[in-house]
């Protein structure tokens, strides 16, 4: 073989392999062609922190604010408000009608100022200029007027105008009359840019989100609760990653506004970050987000993955949110939207993520204030837990429900309705598998709580002695367990005994000890414990301590005793419950 022809050779190769190359790039930059915004790749958006500010780079802004906020008053820098002691009538009486004290709340500006509970390097990132125009979606039924207006006025105080299209409140049918009279009145003052649209009949917080997401004209919906407070220039954190993927949703930091009050203090410290997760009876937890999802990024305010988030707070293309097909309108009121909504999204090829350098105040409330209305009335059993089963039936796979019934045993029992057209979408959108989504995405879930054993046995413990049933009282752990008269709804009486020796009672664990039989927080990442029941003496022994479970004649107080097969005051027999 001649000089030449090696020469041919080699330069046909390199021919080849730039060919290959062009055809790769060509392919690539189609790839990530994004039909409304050009390419975006690789636009500036993660910038580099740069030291000194605000500098306008050509295309992106730092939208810090250009003076600080000063103002003194009541509740001002965020600080608590406390009223004086004739007054507290009148707290009572709002704590009690709203969950929060709207008195306090009503003494307090509308503009007051809070506390920047920003990471420092919040303040040195640029955002692209021409981000998403934007609708703040906030739904409300019968919330405080001074807190629903402080959430409306935080928005138009801390966001740059440009990007803010609208604020579009929904009434969910709410009945109190200066929410029906004099809010659109009120609205006038603000020439447009605040658009009120009422519920000719009440739907719940799900139904009335889907509505605001159809009627929104901003290309990047945000919802919001009726009582928040957005931190300063909390929205381009959030509009950027989005504009960079349309697929991605993002979640501000959640502050909490105590509900007493109304000091703004952040949940978390700064430097430590959290992520949404959930145990295996759909109840939200959060969880410190693990190593290997920080390190893929370069600085520590940067946004980061999460499996799923509260429900409340989140910023999402509209258009995408509306192909999702918004939220399963088959969910009712309450609860489940969240993991509905963070399934889909993760399982049919977007992401969620959490973002530091966004923070919003929340008012955590002391109790629900309102009821579910007429649309509860019509279902059998727990709306809530009917709202669980459609979303698991959807998004789950065979072996991860298992652990949804083992957790919430009456749910097998419940009727979730149609979920037909769910699965359809599922199908059509070629999602993907909750096995993948568990590895690849909330792989921190297990750790934390591990695959359930199947129960032995489950529902109301009754004595044979009284004909009583073990009760938690509804305290919180640690507390004594009680007997109490069986009343066959399950709750604070479902006990569930699995086959590795643990007794749960909802989320929470039976033990005991020298002082008697206790409900506890079980151990995390922990599935085993020190029960067994005997089927033929209707004992409860605690292995451990080698006692049985026994009721004390005369005080009822439940404690271990040498076991006694023969005493009644020992023997429980476990009937299962269904939901009524
Ligand atoms: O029937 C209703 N119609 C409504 O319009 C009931 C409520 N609402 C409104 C209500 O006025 C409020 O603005 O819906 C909003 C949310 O209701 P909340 O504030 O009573 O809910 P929450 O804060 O107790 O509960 C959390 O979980 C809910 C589950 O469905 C929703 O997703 C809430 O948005 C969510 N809140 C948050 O995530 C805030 C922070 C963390 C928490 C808790
Ligand atoms: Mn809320």
């Amino acid at each position: 073989m001649g000089v030449q022809s090696i020469l041919g050779r080699r330069q046909r190769t390199i021919r080849a392999f730039c060919l290959v190359l062009v055809v790769l790039v060509l392919f690539y930059l189609l790839s990530t062609y994004d039909k409304d915004k050009g390419y975006n790749l690789n636009l500036p958006i993660s910038q580099k922190l740069h030291s000194e500010r605000p500098k306008l780079v050509k295309g992106l802004g730092n939208f810090e604010p250009k003076e600080i906020e000063d103002r003194d008053g009541p509740g001002e820098k965020g600080l608590a408000h406390n009223l004086r002691h004739d007054q507290q009538n009148d707290a009572d009486q709002s704590e009690s009608e709203y969950g929060m004290n709207v008195a306090c709340s009503d003494e307090i500006s509308l503009d007051r100022t809070i506390l920047d509970t920003r990471l420092q390097e919040c303040k040195h990132w640029d955002y692209p200029y021409n981000l998403p125009s934007t609708s703040v979606i906030i739904v409300f039924h019968n919330e405080g007027w001074s807190v629903l207006l402080r959430t409306v006025h935080s928005v138009l105080n801390r966001t740059p105008k440009h990007i803010l299209k609208e604020i579009l409140l929904v009434d969910d049918f709410s009945d109190k009359e200066k929410l029906k009279n004099d809010l659109d009145d009120y609205l006038e003052q603000f020439n447009g840019k605040v658009r009120l649209i009422r519920n000719t009949q009440r739907e719940g917080l799900i139904r009335t989100r889907s509505r605001g997401a159809q009627e929104a004209h901003g290309e990047v919906i945000v919802f919001l609760d009726a009582h928040c407070e957005v931190n300063t220039n909390w929205l381009p954190p959030l509009l950027a990653p989005i504009y960079r993927d349309r697929k991605i949703m993002t979640v501000p930091i959640i502050d909490g506004i105590d509900h007493k009050t109304f000091q703004y203090k952040p949940v978390y410290g700064q430097d430590r970050h959290f992520r949404g997760i959930f145990e295996w009876g759909m109840l939200y937890k959060e969880n410190e987000v693990p190593r290997r999802e920080l390190k893929t990024r370069e600085h520590n305010s940067e946004p980061y993955k999460s499996p799923t988030h509260a429900g409340g707070l989140f910023a999402i293309d509209r258009k995408y949110f509306l192909e999702l097909g918004a939220y399963d309108s088959g969910l009712l009121v309450w609860g489940g939207e969240n993991f509905e909504l963070s399934f889909k999204i993760w399982q049919c090829g977007g992401g969620i993520e959490w973002v530091p350098c966004s923070r919003v105040g929340h008012v955590y409330r002391s109790f629900m204030p309102y009821n579910f209305g007429k649309l509860a009335q019509k279902k059998k059993g727990p709306l809530i837990t009917i709202n669980y089963k459609r979303v698991i039936e959807t998004w789950f796979d065979e072996k991860y429900k298992q652990f949804f019934y083992t957790r919430e045993p009456t749910a097998r029992f419940l009727d979730m309705g149609d979920i037909t057209e769910q699965l359809e979408l599922k199908d059509r959108l070629k999602c993907k598998s909750f096995s993948w989504y568990m590895e690849n995405v909330a792989y921190d879930v297990l750790d934390q709580f591990p695959e359930l054993p199947p129960n032995l046995h489950s529902g109301e413990v009754r004595s044979v002695a009284v004909g009583k049933c073990l009760d938690t009282l509804g305290h919180a752990p640690p507390s004594l367990m009680a007997i109490q008269h069986c009343h066959g709804f399950g709750n604070n009486q479902l006990m569930r005994l699995n086959a590795k020796g643990q007794i749960g009672v909802g989320e929470r664990c039976v033990e005991a000890d020298a002082q008697g039989v206790k409900l506890a927080f079980c151990r995390l990442g922990t599935v085993d414990g020190p029960w067994s029941y005997d089927d033929a003496t209707h004992t409860l022994l605690h292995r451990t301590h080698k006692k049985c479970i026994a009721l004390h004649p005369q005080t009822s107080h439940l404690s271990l005793m040498p076991c006694d097969v023969n005493n009644a005051y020992q023997q429980w027999i476990f009937k299962e419950v269904r939901p009524k």
